[in-house]
């Protein structure tokens, strides 16, 4: 994909902040620091468009971006910081539910994971939803420089087990290496024109 432009249009909490909608959109989500600013930032070639850090929480409110005038990406605030407050975790997950089920844009949800981590409850709730949703859902196997090829496939067999998915619907990326860059973007394109 040539990147010709990748703009930030908003941050929005509710709908009626939502910028109008018209482009096919893509939202990304996922676990708290797991790496989903960083992903869009290394799928359109820049490095600082959306701020990212080894602090969890640093993504709070839902960020819509411009990207060739084709297409609007939207990170959306990590679930699952422990250091959120109960009654802010509710209102955090209320803003995505809404944001999820009733943007008619949305044409799919690129759910990031930790390749280190096993997947718990939240992530298999998510999934079982975009389904029920209608939602189509690319999973992201995130930080795959952390590990070796072998232990990389071992973990896409546990995670796999876990999410009971095919190993072909798990993409391994890393931010670092750019591993998996094209099978993301490809994944992407399929979900705006199957
Ligand atoms: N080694 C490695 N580090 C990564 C990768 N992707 C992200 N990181 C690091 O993980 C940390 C969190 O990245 P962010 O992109 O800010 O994570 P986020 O999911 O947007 O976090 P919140 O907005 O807080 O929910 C940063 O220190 C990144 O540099 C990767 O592929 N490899
Ligand atoms: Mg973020």
């Amino acid at each position: 994909m040539i990147i010709k432009s990748a703009t930030f249009i908003k941050s929005a909490v509710k709908p009626s902040h939502y910028p109008p909608e018209g482009l096919p959109e893509i939202a990304f989500a996922g676990r708290s620091n797991v790496g989903k600013s960083t992903l869009i930032n290394t799928l359109v070639n820049r490095k600082h468009l959306v701020k990212t850090s080894s602090t969890p929480g640093r993504t709070q409110l839902l960020n819509f971006f411009d990207i060739n005038e084709r297409l609007v990406f939207v990170d959306l605030p990590g679930y699952g910081y422990a250091k959120v407050p109960g009654r802010v975790k509710k209102e955090w997950g209320r803003m995505i539910e809404t944001y999820l089920s009733t943007r008619s844009t949305l044409k799919g949800v690129v759910l990031i994971l930790d390749i280190r981590r096993k997947p718990r409850e939240e992530e298999n709730n998510f999934i079982a939803w975009f389904h029920q949703q209608g939602i189509p859902a690319v999973l992201i196997l995130t930080k795959a420089d952390k590990l070796s090829k072998t232990k990389q496939k071992k973990q896409i067999t546990a995670i796999q087990n876990e999410l009971s998915v095919d190993s072909e619907e798990l993409i391994c990326f890393s931010a670092k290496t750019r591993q998996g860059l094209n099978d993301v973007w490809r994944a992407i394109k399929y979900c705006i024109s199957p």
